[in-house]
């Protein structure tokens, strides 16, 4: 197994690795390389929906997403979908999947099913880099802090996606979630102090309102736009990504109109957050 680095600070080309048929040593490597550079790609895999439910179940076990639609055959298997004539897209803005868990999934494995000519590619920050590029004051403001997560806002049936095209395929809407995590975690295996807050599904800081919480939160958003923090991922057939959602955010690029995009998602569980 090779490794290439994706970005600056993030990220992993994997070569010499057929996901389908890995040794439980390569299993580890790979493991390693998804918590350390928050995202892996794997070219020209050749993954049934069956083989991919068995690699989440070796990684550690699946999560069933609560919101979006489920692939008919194999309910373990989220659909990330736009069609030929949906305006709107899933995960189009910067966020950390789950956060607004008590216990967030660790990340998921996305296999590209449709693909549009050209566009449609992922980007990722890595939020151990967003940290560290923080000056001195502000991690010491922001040590000992936790922060309020919630998916309410973009789910719920007055929420973001249902006013869009995107409204009626989801499920979930009557689900309620809180969650509360420290502002900076310390990633469950490597122990690298990690930036987790998020654009999409952290409302404020607890024991502030979200007007007083919005300039620091913007300040520490900022700090995850830097390029040597950010990597973009090309789909092409027979790609598959995997990444780490403590280590990472990402977002979804949505510039490919009259184009289907379908992507099978599952998303793998994870484990409590600490300071
Ligand atoms: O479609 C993509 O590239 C990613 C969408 C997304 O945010 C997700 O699957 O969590
Ligand atoms: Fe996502």
């Amino acid at each position: 197994m090779k490794m290439t680095p994706l970005g600056e600070e993030i990220g992993a080309e994997v070569t010499g690795c057929q996901l389908a048929e890995m040794s439980d040593e390569a299993l580890d490597q790979l493991k390693e390389a998804v918590w350390e550079s928050g995202v892996v790609v794997l070219r020209g895999q050749d993954l049934s929906p069956q083989q991919h439910i068995e690699l989440a179940n070796r990684w550690g076990g699946i999560d069933i997403n609560n919101y979006f639609p489920l692939n008919g055959e194999h309910p373990e298997i989220a659909e990330v979908r736009k069609e030929k004539d949906q305006q709107t897209n899933i995960g189009g803005g910067w966020h950390t999947d789950h956060s607004y868990d008590q216990v967030p999934a660790m990340g998921s494995i996305l296999v590209a099913r449709t693909l549009p000519l050209k566009g449609g590619d992922t980007l990722f920050a890595h939020m151990g880099a967003a940290y560290d590029a923080l000056d001195e004051e502000t991690k010491a403001e922001i040590a000992g802090m936790r922060a309020v997560h919630s998916a309410d806002h973009i789910y719920a049936p007055d929420g973001a996606y249902a006013q869009t095209d995107q409204g009626k395929a989801l499920r979930g809407q009557e689900l309620k979630t809180l969650a509360t995590h420290p502002v900076v975690i310390r990633h469950p295996q490597t122990g690298r102090k990690l930036l987790y807050v998020n654009p999409a599904f952290t409302l404020h800081f607890e024991g502030q309102t979200r007007e007083e919480s919005l300039p620091l939160l913007q300040r520490l958003y900022a700090a995850a736009m830097t390029p040597e923090a950010q990597a973009r991922v090309v789909w092409k057939p027979g790609t598959v990504t995997i990444w780490d959602n403590r280590t990472t955010w990402h977002m979804a690029l949505n510039d490919y109109p009259g184009e289907e995009r379908i992507m099978h998602r599952i998303t793998l569980s994870g484990e409590a957050l600490a300071a």
